[in-house]
């Protein structure tokens, strides 16, 4: 046997007796009917589920699937048998970590990993991935010789916008080197023990069950989707005994190359499982193998410049200097100039006082971020486009946050990034850059200026942003369904649920909240064979349902016919389809003959019965599930919510923040489409009822309209 299928399986065997041992004992301890399950998961134990079709929920049911998992592990001499003997040692893994969550409600608290990531954290990855923001998915493994080479292989991750996991003394090595780690960051550790790859595996696994619509129990399907569409791969650090390279085997049975800093030598697997072993390499040579290609940087900065620092936050103590609409007039404005002559490309002008050097207190100035575009192809809907991307990237900047929008916002730099050298007019320089960069086809010229001078701010935010501001608003207000004659797609997301399509409409953002109307017709303007088509608003089957004979052509056509209908207002009859990172879901709530709400971020239970993962799971990849129905938050107060089935009168519960973050363009929907006054106070939430007996205790008690209704199906 050669030595490597020989580790391969001595590992596998290893985890084979740990696995059925510890199972043993556990039944012995808790008896069979104990339960098991990862926190806040609709996939069980998701290997074995994807796997074998087989639903783990208690101790019970996992002998059964230890045997499955010795019947991987064949001992053959043949590398695609010992690669499942790898599976098989994944499936160990999971079982064991899972047993950890039976012997304590959270077994990695106070560690430095966070153990089980929950689906809602896999969900909000879809844009970033499908966006290219997160090019890839590095998992890190074990302890290396030298801790300073881990730091730096993280931070160049990091710089490159890819998500690392990180499994072992790899996380203590790369934190006491400066790392900082959080899913901000996009640096998470896992945990210390080896089976904590358990929870990177069970990341690219439910990807396929979320996005992908794999049948459970299809182990081919999976392991093909794997290896097409989760960009991930596997560095070890250290010496590697034969647990590591069978759980190693797994990886590369995934799809996922795996590199190690030791030499192999003739045990190396061409792009399979490969020896670097200088660690200024590692990086370079793993996105080579997994084949990721990470968007230049369109800007040189005295930090980094990264989506890896989108959700940094940055104290008060640690800032030197501030923007804040608090303190000071604020505002960003883009806007486009019909001539020509009238901007200077590449101009960058601070028109006021720079930030001073050498203060001891934070630092507070007015900012106006002005930006003026000319293009042939630009037009006056593309401004807000392009303004909102302006909280990204600055937040993209190492040591700055932004949050807000328009003429309220905040902006801190912190004192580490000023003292590397981050200045006022980097600003301008990164959204020259970007701006160059993202939307060259619609923009020819573009010209910065950064006014901080107080009076010059008041009198820019008074007569020429405000204006433009509300001139904006009164468009959009006018911007309904009836008034345009397109739609557009949005396939973005095909990459990970190939068979979804999102239509987009000028009262019905894509599921993911991303991509308004005016966002996919600025795509389809920059990029003419890009995610976003326009659909001629032709062939009207029904008005109320949204049925158009071109909506339905289209959809067909973009899904590879996966699609045949689809209704832009209905929850019940064709509704449209979800990929899986929607930011709400909402479904049919019986009893009440009415529909709740849910979005992503709320992790309790619902009046149906179910929590948002578990609804999640009933709808996505692509898939038609008439009564469930994943939209964006902005959604929720349109006309058009639930048209079909009476609007926005049927929504009878929604977790109380997301209610609360609606209220106000709810209540206005409410009032001037139906003459209902303060709606919102007629709908339920956790703090008011989580059964379907109690909320309607509560309907009753308010009058809710949808107990006058007809039935909804
Ligand atoms: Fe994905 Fe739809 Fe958002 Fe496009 S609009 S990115 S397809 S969820
Ligand atoms: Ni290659
Ligand atoms: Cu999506």
């Amino acid at each position: 046997m050669s030595a490597l299928t020989d580790l391969i399986y001595g590992g596998a065997n290893a985890v084979a007796g740990l696995t059925e041992n510890a199972v043993n004992q556990a039944v012995e301890q808790y008896g069979p009917d104990k339960k098991v399950a990862f926190p806040d998961t609709a996939y069980f134990l998701p290997t074995i589920y994807a796997a074998t079709g087989v639903k783990v929920q208690t101790l019970g049911d996992l002998p059964a699937c230890v045997n499955v998992l010795k019947s991987l592990i064949t001992n053959k001499e043949d590398l695609n048998e010992a690669l499942n003997a790898g599976l098989a040692t994944a499936v160990g893994a999971e079982i064991l970590e899972a047993l950890k969550y039976v012997a304590q409600e959270n077994p990695y608290a106070g560690e430095s990993g966070i153990g089980f990531v929950p689906d809602p954290v896999i969900r909000s990855l879809g844009v970033p991935l499908v966006t290219g923001d997160i090019p890839g998915v590095a998992v890190l493994l074990g302890k290396a010789d030298c801790a300073k080479d881990v730091a730096d292989i993280v931070r160049d991750y990091q710089e490159k916008g890819l998500l690392t996991l990180m499994v072992g003394d790899c996380i203590e090595q790369a934190l006491e080197n400066g790392v900082r780690a959080g899913l901000e960051y996009r640096v998470v550790p896992l945990g210390h023990d080896v089976t904590a790859v358990t929870h990177a595996v069970t990341v690219a696994i439910r990807a396929g069950l979320i996005f992908g619509a794999l049948t459970p129990g299809d182990l081919p399907g999976l392991l093909a989707y794997t290896k097409e569409r989760v960009p991930a791969f596997v560095n070890t650090f250290g010496a590697i005994g034969p647990v590591e390279v069978s759980a190693g085997a797994g990886a590369i049975a995934l799809g996922f190359p795996v590199v190690v800093d030791i030499d192999l030598a003739e045990n190396q697997v061409p792009g399979a499982l490969v020896s670097v072993t200088d660690h200024g390499k590692t990086a370079a040579e793993s996105l080579h193998l997994r084949h990721i290609k990470v968007k230049a940087k369109a800007v040189e900065l005295p930090v980094s410049f990264a989506a890896a620092f989108e959700g940094e936050i940055i104290r008060k103590g640690d800032t030197y200097a501030e923007f804040s609409s608090h303190l000071n007039p604020t505002c960003e404005l883009v806007t486009m100039r019909e001539e020509e002559s009238q901007v200077e490309d590449g101009a960058i002008v601070i028109d006021g006082p720079d930030i001073p050097e050498g203060a001891t207190s934070i630092v507070e100035l007015p900012l106006a971020t002005t930006v003026e575009v000319y293009g042939e192809r630009m037009q006056k809907d593309f401004e807000s486009v392009i303004e909102r991307k302006i909280h990204a990237w600055f937040n993209y900047i190492e040591g700055v946050m932004h949050t807000g929008q328009r003429n309220l916002f905040r902006i801190r730099i912190s004192k580490d990034a000023w003292e590397r050298g981050l200045r006022l007019k980097h600003f301008g320089e990164v959204l020259y850059s970007m701006i160059k960069d993202e939307f060259g086809e619609v923009v020819d010229k573009c010209a910065v200026r950064l006014i901080t001078d107080k009076a010059k701010v008041d009198d820019f935010l008074q007569n020429v942003a405000m204006p433009r501001y509300n001139a904006r608003d009164e468009r959009l207000a006018s911007l309904t369904d009836e008034s345009v004659d397109t739609f557009y797609t949005c396939v973005l997301c095909q990459s990970f649920a190939p068979a979804h399509c999102c239509v987009v409409t000028p009262e019905r953002l894509g599921l993911c909240g991303a991509v308004s109307w005016l966002d996919a017709k600025a795509t389809k303007e920059l990029s003419d064979a890009g995610p976003s088509q326009p659909i001629p608003k032709t062939g009207c089957i029904d008005e109320k349902l949204g049925a158009y004979e071109s909506v339905n052509e289209i959809v067909k056509e973009a899904t590879h016919g996966a699609v045949e209908n689809v209704t832009l207002y209905s929850l019940i009859q064709d509704p449209m389809t979800s990929c899986g990172c929607f930011e709400c879901i909402c479904g049919i709530e019986p009893l009440s003959n009415g529909v709740i709400v849910v979005n992503r971020e709320y992790a309790g239970m619902t009046p149906t019965g179910m929590t948002f993962g578990e609804l999640a799971s009933m709808t996505g990849g692509g898939v038609q599930t008439p009564g469930f129905m994943g939209h964006g938050r902005h959604f929720i107060a349109s006309r058009k919510f639930i048209a079909a089935e009476g609007g926005v009168r049927r929504i009878v519960w929604m977790p109380k923040e997301l209610k609360d973050d609606v209220a106000a363009r709810l209540n206005k929907t409410a009032k001037e489409e139906f003459g209902i006054d303060n709606f919102t106070d007629m709908i339920g939430d956790e703090t008011i009822a989580t059964d379907p007996e109690s909320l309607m205790a509560f309907l009753t008690e308010k009058n809710h309209p949808v107990l006058s209704m007809d039935p909804i199906m």
